[in-house]
């Protein structure tokens, strides 16, 4: 028996991976996407929002109502990534991009509609994936708690238990919003973090990229030209050879969760020290307790997760 598609919200800052995301959540039939809302991260919020409805606009996918959410972290002072993600913060080589064929719903806040969304669905029917920071997720369950019991899941991209990208120990994610963070990681749902450990193995390599230029669509030609931009900067900005695409694999574990192993272990961020601000620290000791809610992604299966996204690329072409 087929299993009634995941319905999602996607809270993202495109963003490259964030795009590869958005393909595989709006390509896939496991998934129901239901709306995408935005958050300052990778670039100012008026940039990422612009991109996001940018990314629909190339997929076809105009009918997916795209909110505004948070213009800056709970404290932390605005922190963008342009090394990475460069000025727009979807930086592109070879391929025009259009101009967006749609606009934000208006005067909703993203906070407000994944508020609704979780309190106007049946309780454990909604799964929250962040792949920016933390911030609309935190003030979304500040501003009515409820959502915490009746969200199904949060599969987020952010942290590490080993790696750091944005400190010696720290995400950008959690790094640039530590105390949303710090409330997302403390709640009462499931949580899933997808960490660099993991995401550091989904590698768009030249062998994936060759696949994505044999499909010869225009979508796939939007996909290799992010990728062109990306691997130039993750080679010149933290000596990679090819970029690791972070953000789908959150979705790519909701659409099958054999995709990667996971751990179940306590996890918490780090606020307070004076070099490990952001960190995300897993308590490995053995055995987990009864009650712990959360997990950490460890081990990437490659081949499976390439293999949904090239599916993915091919279904919206
Ligand atoms: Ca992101």
């Amino acid at each position: 028996m087929t299993q009634a598609p995941k319905k999602i919200i996607l809270d993202c800052d495109p963003g490259h991976d964030d795009a590869v995301a958005i393909i595989l959540a709006a390509g896939n039939p496991a998934i129901d996407l239901l709306g995408i809302t935005t958050i300052g991260g990778n670039q100012t919020l008026p940039k990422v929002t612009h991109n996001a409805l940018t990314v629909l606009t190339v997929l076809g996918q105009t009918s997916v109502p795209v909110y505004a959410g948070c213009t800056r972290p709970l404290v932390q002072p605005v922190e963008v990534a342009p090394d990475i993600h460069g000025d727009s913060g979807m930086e592109i080589h070879g391929y025009q991009l259009p101009e967006p064929a749609i606009d934000v719903v208006p005067d909703v806040h993203a906070v407000d509609y994944i508020i609704d969304t979780v309190m106007n669905n049946e309780p454990g029917t909604i799964t929250l994936v962040p792949t920016g920071p933390l911030t609309n997720i935190a003030l979304a369950v500040r501003k009515e708690p409820r959502i915490a019991e009746r969200v199904k899941e949060v599969v987020l991209m952010g942290g590490g238990y080993h790696e750091g990208n944005w400190s010696a120990v720290a995400e950008f994610n959690i790094k640039v919003d530590p105390e949303a963070a710090h409330i997302v990681f403390n709640e009462s749902w499931p949580l899933t973090m997808v960490g660099l450990d993991l995401t550091h193995q989904a590698l768009a390599t030249a062998e994936v990229e060759k696949r994505l230029v044999d499909l010869d669509s225009d979508i796939a030609n939007f996909v290799v030209g992010l990728f062109g931009f990306f691997r130039q900067s993750y080679q010149d900005a933290q000596g990679f050879d090819d970029p690791p695409v972070h953000d789908p694999c959150t979705v790519a574990y909701l659409i099958d969760p054999t995709v990667m192993t996971t751990r179940k272990v306590p996890l918490d961020v780090e606020l307070r020290g004076a070099l490990t601000v952001g960190m995300t620290v897993a308590d490995f000791r053995s055995p987990a307790p009864e009650d712990c809610n959360t997990q950490v992604a460890v081990k990437l299966d490659r081949e499976k997760f390439w293999d949904l996204v090239i599916d993915a690329v091919k279904a919206l072409s």
